[in-house]
């Protein structure tokens, strides 16, 4: 067992343009975390995640990085950012950058030189091709347009975006442009920086020749993971990035790998060589059908097959119920339908998934429970791929099936301000934010969860404090109990003569579960109800201490 500060930390992810805004403008910015430091502190909070803070014209919120050094404007300046930082090591937070250089902005000055001529000394820091005749080089689709491809008629030739067309993808093959991407790394990592999360890391690599994709989906253009997603030169990559950057640093590297899974998760992380830690989507998908707009209700059962094999799959996983990009959890995997589920529900889910092995990953919010946004228009969306969604929906008459998709799945969900108090737009700023303030902010907020002591906040903090010092919930073994019960979610984590037993009821009915014989002695070290017995409340969670010498 080898201790590492990121496997000890419990890591708040904080989407910096919705967490407190300090200068009237609507938008948050790094002064507002500044404010807010001594919170996540008091939290227990031990690591920051920060989306992108970088220069961005934010056409994807700032995953379209126009300069990777200097501070979003809306956001501040950089001696804000060297502030927060400092405060943040004062009070032994470590701070995770978001980086991303699978593309750039399309407002990148390497890119501007690169669409000027073919012969433009960074025309290859990019991926152009030529067309086949007047259509695109390939049939590929993207994430967020039909096309990856956005014809450039300055130089009669194509650009690929696996995102949006103003999010052209970086040519990794380009060895003069991995060397700019790692020189800049380490000028982050040499400022104090602790790590970075690594986003579509795992599509810098793409097949030699860029052919058509093979899957018979219908329609013009098919995605094409099977090209760009986990291509051997992608682990080429990595590996030379690992040893460039961050072989002799005590840092942290996550890495958000789309389409990974259980078999060939492990290649990405058990050599040390590429990355620590990985974000795995199986769980994002879980209540998907034909793609993320087509939802299906969650299912227990798949739920814990699914969290089981990623336990056996890699030794360290990535533990997080929701993020910037999907729906909040207690929402989607809960039920905030009353208040009592919304409460009981979110800390059963708190510790369904937080107590697992691996490094946890708070979204903001989470800790107090706040739910998906009731959008009623189109006006209310910010996101680019709700609004391009929105927009084929209305060219294809699909407006309905639409609507149902963004209220469940849109990431907006997760966009809306941090709920702070019960004072005009929440305490998260005095004038109109970005996005609309969720419209329960007077009953859901931080200042309310403090008083009460029974609040998800409160739960929140003690969940953390376990997470962060139990060393059976931090490196103990993982074994999955009553696996084929298809309500309860239960396991057992033991490390030396310790054994912590987790008891999930999932559903909103009353549920019964037997205690094993070895059971019958414990102590409760955390639950939502504080009963015993084989009785369990709508989701009723029980964390009990086994007194293994009394077994
Ligand atoms: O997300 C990658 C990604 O796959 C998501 O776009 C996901 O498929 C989608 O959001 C599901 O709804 C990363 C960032 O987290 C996301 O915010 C960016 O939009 C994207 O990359 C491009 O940088
Ligand atoms: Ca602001």
């Amino acid at each position: 067992m080898i201790r590492k500060w990121w496997k000890e930390s419990v890591v708040y992810q904080l989407y910096p343009r919705s967490f407190k805004d300090s200068n009237h403008d609507g938008i948050g910015d790094l002064k507002g975390i500044i404010q807010k430091v001594d919170y996540l502190s008091w939290l227990g909070i031990k690591a920051v995640w920060l989306n992108p803070i970088y220069d961005s014209p934010n056409d994807d919120m700032g995953y379209d990085i126009r300069h990777y050094e200097k501070i979003m404007n809306e956001f501040g300046t950089m001696d804000d950012f060297d502030e927060l930082l400092e405060k943040l090591h004062q009070h032994d937070i470590k701070l995770i950058m978001d980086l991303v250089v699978n593309h750039s902005s399309d407002e990148h000055q390497w890119f501007l030189e690169s669409r000027k001529s073919k012969d433009n000394p960074f025309r290859d820091y990019y991926i152009w091709k030529k067309g086949n005749n007047t259509k695109e080089p390939n049939n590929w689709a993207s994430f967020f347009t039909p096309s990856a491809w956005t014809y450039d008629d300055n130089t009669d030739e194509w650009y690929l975006h696996l995102f949006s067309e103003k999010q052209p993808d970086l040519n990794w093959e380009n060895p003069t442009l991995r060397e700019d991407i790692y020189s800049m790394i380490n000028r982050w990592l040499d400022k104090g920086v602790d790590g970075f999360r690594m986003d579509v890391i795992n599509l810098i690599a793409k097949k030699v020749g860029l052919p058509d994709a093979t899957k018979s989906e219908d329609g013009p253009y098919v995605f094409a993971d099977e090209h760009f997603a986990m291509q051997p030169k992608m682990h080429e990559h990595l590996q030379e990035m690992r040893e460039r950057c961050f072989k002799h640093r005590d840092s942290m590297c996550v890495g958000e790998t789309p389409f990974v899974t259980t078999k060939n998760a492990l290649s990405l992380v058990e050599s040390g060589k590429e990355l620590d830690l990985l974000f795995h989507f199986e769980l994002m998908d879980i209540d998907s059908r034909n793609g993320k707009w087509d939802y299906i209700p969650f299912d227990i059962v798949k739920f814990k097959q699914l969290m089981i094999s990623w336990q056996k799959a890699i030794p360290w996983n990535s533990l997080f119920w929701s993020n910037h990009d999907q729906p909040r959890a207690v929402s989607r995997f809960g039920d905030d339908s009353n208040e009592l589920n919304r409460v009981q529900s979110a800390k059963m889910l708190g510790v369904a998934m937080h107590f697992l092995k691996g490094t946890s990953f708070i979204f903001q919010g989470e800790e107090i429970g706040m739910t998906n946004y009731p959008f009623s228009k189109t006006e209310e969306l910010r996101d680019i791929e709700s609004l391009q969604f929105m927009k084929n929906a209305v060219q294809g008459d699909f407006v309905d099936f639409a609507w149902r998709g963004i209220l469940k799945k849109g990431r907006d969900n997760a966009r809306t301000p941090m709920q702070w108090n019960d004072s005009l737009y929440a305490g998260f700023s005095d004038v109109l934010p970005w996005i609309n303030v969720n419209t329960n902010f007077k009953t859901i907020n931080v200042e309310q969860a403090m008083r009460d002591s029974n609040s998800i906040l409160h739960f929140y903090k003690r969940l953390i404090e376990l997470k962060s010092t139990s060393l059976t919930l931090i490196y103990g073994d993982f074994e999955p109990l009553f696996v084929d019960n298809d309500s309860f979610f239960v396991y057992k984590r033991s490390y030396k003569l310790e054994q912590i037993v987790v008891i999930c009821n999932m559903t909103k009915e009353i549920k019964f579960l037997e205690y094993p014989d070895e059971w019958r002695s414990h102590s409760m070290i955390l639950s939502n109800t504080f009963n015993d017995g084989n009785q369990f409340q709508p989701y009723e969670v029980r964390v009990l201490m086994i007194n293994s010498n009394h077994a």
